[in-house]
């Protein structure tokens, strides 16, 4: 087996993700030591966010002329003329020692200099050149024999909020196959619900086009509107809500912020709500309908509402730190340390690091906080999560409905690992 995998290549170059967004690809080649000499290369492109927590780390953007000051040339210099200089002839099994390279380059306390999204890019891409190198496939080389536990699909069915341009204010309705025997199985569940979904939007004379992350986006009057056709479309699918399906819901809730922390305005209906009001709102959901987690039930400066909600409800269901938290073990550690959530949304891109995004993981499953591995609304075919979610156990995968290339590319990919396992 090799010991020393010498970084001999790194080049950065823009691409497109799902949004027609430019965002950032990497390739990093790493040679074989010995005489064989031979050459690995791994490619990993970075996602990108519409509803960004604000203690997220930097996506460094161009803001200039070009796709409306969205492109990412300064983040691709950065990787060619900053990064590539630092790790050239670096061992790349060493992760940890790439990523905290990266990390002491950029000296910012939320990588706002060299970007996230650079430094993900190379991270990523370095973990799958090692991989390669070593013939195995990335979710056995990052969890090894621990990687055993295929995820559960929380898939997006139903898109509202900033990922729609519909008037239901929650961005995120996911349905859960928990009863299903296996993750080809589940997979097979959801999408059966999906059609059924599609049945009846059409059948409402509703809309069946799709939000960013694939699901549908129908102009229905409520929450509950929502809740109710998506218990209908598991129904007729032939399964039972709370048995063989859950339900999640992604508020999103740092969306209706408004200048006054716990004074919330759900920007589509124009309602203004306390802290203590939606709490309430999201109370009397639950004891209507089958939902297993509430993500950024409050928005994410609202740690006396966050310590409150996990007060009353966190006995009944998962509440979910995204925007919360944003996959960071120092605000991680506060949700500890205040008793605020039982469960963690993991976004690599939210830290900019493959071991940083380990680190936010295995924190939570050490304190009984279920990790749940994302991806983002604008998306590429990059399939890492995947690998990811298995490597590390998180049981749990969000990434969108059974629609989409780029949604798919993640289920196919876990498909995959299910046969291999
Ligand atoms: C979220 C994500 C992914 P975005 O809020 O959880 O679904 O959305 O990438 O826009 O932050
Ligand atoms: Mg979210």
């Amino acid at each position: 087996m090799y010991k020393y995998l010498k970084i001999v290549d790194i080049r950065g170059r823009e691409v497109l993700d799902s949004r027609g967004n430019p965002t950032v690809e990497a390739e990093v080649t790493v040679k074989v030591d010995g005489k064989a000499g031979e050459l690995f290369t791994g490619i990993a492109d970075v996602p990108s966010g519409a509803s960004t927590g604000k203690f997220e780390a930097v996506e460094l953007r161009d803001n200039d002329g070009r796709y409306g000051g969205k492109g990412v040339e300064k983040a691709v210099k950065n990787i060619n003329e900053e990064i590539y200089p630092a790790l050239e002839g670096v061992n790349g099994l060493n992760q940890r020692k790439i990523d905290e390279t990266m990390i002491a380059l950029d000296k910012t306390e939320n990588k706002g200099k060299i970007g996230a999204n650079a430094m993900l890019a190379v991270s990523m891409a370095n973990m799958k050149a090692c991989a390669k190198a070593l013939n195995i496939p990335d979710y056995k080389y990052i969890g090894g024999i621990c990687a055993k536990k295929m995820p559960v699909p929380m898939m997006n069915i139903l898109n509202g909020g900033a990922h729609a341009s519909n008037n239901i204010d929650v961005q995120e309705f996911m349905i859960l196959p928990v009863g299903a025997c296996c993750f080809r199985e589940g997979l097979r569940w959801c999408a059966e619900v999906y059609e059924s979904l599609k049945k009846i939007l059409k059948k409402m004379d509703l809309s069946v086009a799709v939000g960013d992350e694939g699901g549908f986006a129908p102009n229905l009057d409520s929450e509950d509107a929502a809740l109710d056709v998506i218990v209908q479309a598991i129904t007729e699918a032939g399964y039972k809500p709370g048995e063989e399906f859950m339900i999640s819901l992604d508020v999103a809730a740092s969306e209706w912020k408004t200048d006054k922390t716990g004074v919330y305005r759900m920007p589509k209906k124009n309602v203004e709500l306390s802290t203590d009001q939606l709490i309430s709102l999201w109370s009397d959901l639950v004891k209507k309908y089958p939902i297993f987690s509430i993500e950024d039930p409050l928005d994410e400066e609202d740690w006396e509402g966050w310590k409150k909600i996990t007060e009353l409800l966190g006995n009944e269901i998962r509440l979910v730190g995204d925007d919360l938290f944003v996959t960071n073990v120092k605000r991680l550690k506060k949700g500890l340390d205040e008793k605020c959530a039982n469960a963690i949304l993991i976004k690599p891109n939210q830290i900019g690091t493959v071991t940083e995004t380990i680190d936010a993981v295995q924190m939570a499953q050490t304190k009984g906080y279920i990790a749940i591995m994302s991806h983002r609304s604008g998306e590429t075919e990059d399939t890492t999560i995947a690998d990811l979610a298995v490597a590390l156990n998180t049981g749990y995968i969000k990434t969108g409905a059974p629609c989409r290339g780029e949604r798919t590319a993640k289920y196919n990919q876990l498909l995959r690992i299910e046969e291999m396992l």
